[in-house]
């Protein structure tokens, strides 16, 4: 199976300025003039939209709402075609490849996640853009399986090994999340990709994840806390799953609040070290600009927190997804990623 024939380049040429824009809405909206949508992550349980090109369901939900959609749009043709068992959105600036498989058990996890990021490293290699900028990663039981059995550990085994065999070293990494859904859904991983140079940030306020030391599981999980992605005038900015650590340790267990805060933290340091390396305005990283998705353990938690948040953010609540998942270490109840775009309005 797969169409793997050579796609005609010059059907995308490069847009010349603000080439991407993400909504966050709960159904796809009416396609914007002049863009076409390269990829839409869907939280929640809802049909609608699943047979669109480039919609991905990933099995995790909304806590205030039924169905959300946060769409990325792309000013400028974008091509969907399915290579094996990879989904492959393409246009201009960037590629998009989505792998869903079905769930396995904590004992099958480590070789089905291997195999699952060999195809999609494959895959992103047939398209024009190499540099992987970001990676998703949802899949149920995150917390299924005692210390180094369990399943997150053994997805990070995976994961590992598949990066070593395709020769993607640690200072390359991308920025990532790896999140559990609270019910069964298919493994699903989604990988953005450019031809544009990847800038990789590191948090001074924390290990390097894939410097983590063995406490956290035989093989370290592979990925860099934020990066950013110039596109002619406007930055892709991609802040990876934060949560309340300091250093390598997690702070505050038990207490939402305190790791809301420590999370927020960690937030603003991160966007500190990204506007040295983008040159851009530290306040835009992380504000109305932004769109985020704030993972909590707890659904009850979101009182607690949403105030916090939003003034985080410049109070901009209607690009604020609250989503009920598991994060991967047990203590720890609350995660937030990002993305931002900067650029002439
Ligand atoms: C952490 O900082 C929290 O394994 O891809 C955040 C983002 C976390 C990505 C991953 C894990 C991952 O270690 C967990």
């Amino acid at each position: 199976m797969g169409n793997s024939a050579p796609i005609d380049r010059s059907a995308f040429p490069a847009a010349s300025s603000n080439s991407l824009r993400i909504t966050l809405t709960p159904a796809v909206p009416a396609t914007p003039p002049d863009s076409n949508l390269l990829l839409a992550f869907h939280f929640g349980r809802g049909a609608a939209g699943a047979e669109t090109p480039g919609v991905v369901n990933t099995g995790i939900d909304p806590i205030l709402q039924d169905d959300l959609h946060e769409c990325w749009w792309y000013e400028g043709p974008v091509e969907h075609r399915q290579v094996g068992n990879a989904r492959i959105a393409e246009c201009g600036d960037f590629a998009v490849v989505i792998m869903q498989v079905a769930d396995a058990g904590p004992a099958d996890f480590r070789a089905v996640t291997c195999g699952l990021y060999e195809e999609l490293l494959d895959a992103v290699g047939v398209t024009a853009h190499r540099n992987i900028v970001r990676f998703w990663n949802y899949f149920s039981d995150i917390n299924l399986g005692e210390g180094d059995d369990e399943k997150y550990r053994q997805f990070s085994i995976g994961r590992a090994e598949a990066f070593e065999g395709r020769g993607l070293i640690d200072e390359a990494v991308p920025a990532a999340t790896a999140i559990g859904s609270v019910r069964d859904c298919d493994f699903t991983v989604i990988a953005l990709a450019s031809k544009h140079e990847f800038h990789n940030v590191e948090n001074p306020r924390q290990v390097s994840a894939y410097r983590y030391p063995r406490n956290y599981g035989p093989r370290s999980p592979k990925f860099s806390r934020a990066g950013c992605v110039r596109v002619d005038d406007q930055q892709l900015l991609l802040i990876s799953g934060t949560a309340a650590i300091i250093g390598h340790e997690s702070m505050h267990a038990g207490d939402v609040r305190l790791q809301c805060e420590e999370t927020l933290n960690n937030l603003r340091k991160l966007s500190e070290a990204v506007a040295e390396v983008g040159s851009v305005d530290a306040d835009a990283v992380l504000d109305g600009g932004s769109v985020a998705r704030v993972y909590l353990r707890h659904a009850a938690d979101v009182d607690d927190v949403r105030r916090r948040v939003e003034e985080f953010l410049g109070g901009r609540p209607e690009s604020v997804a609250y989503l009920n998942a598991h994060i991967c270490r047990r203590e720890l109840q609350i995660e937030i990623d990002a993305a931002t775009l900067v650029g002439p309005a």
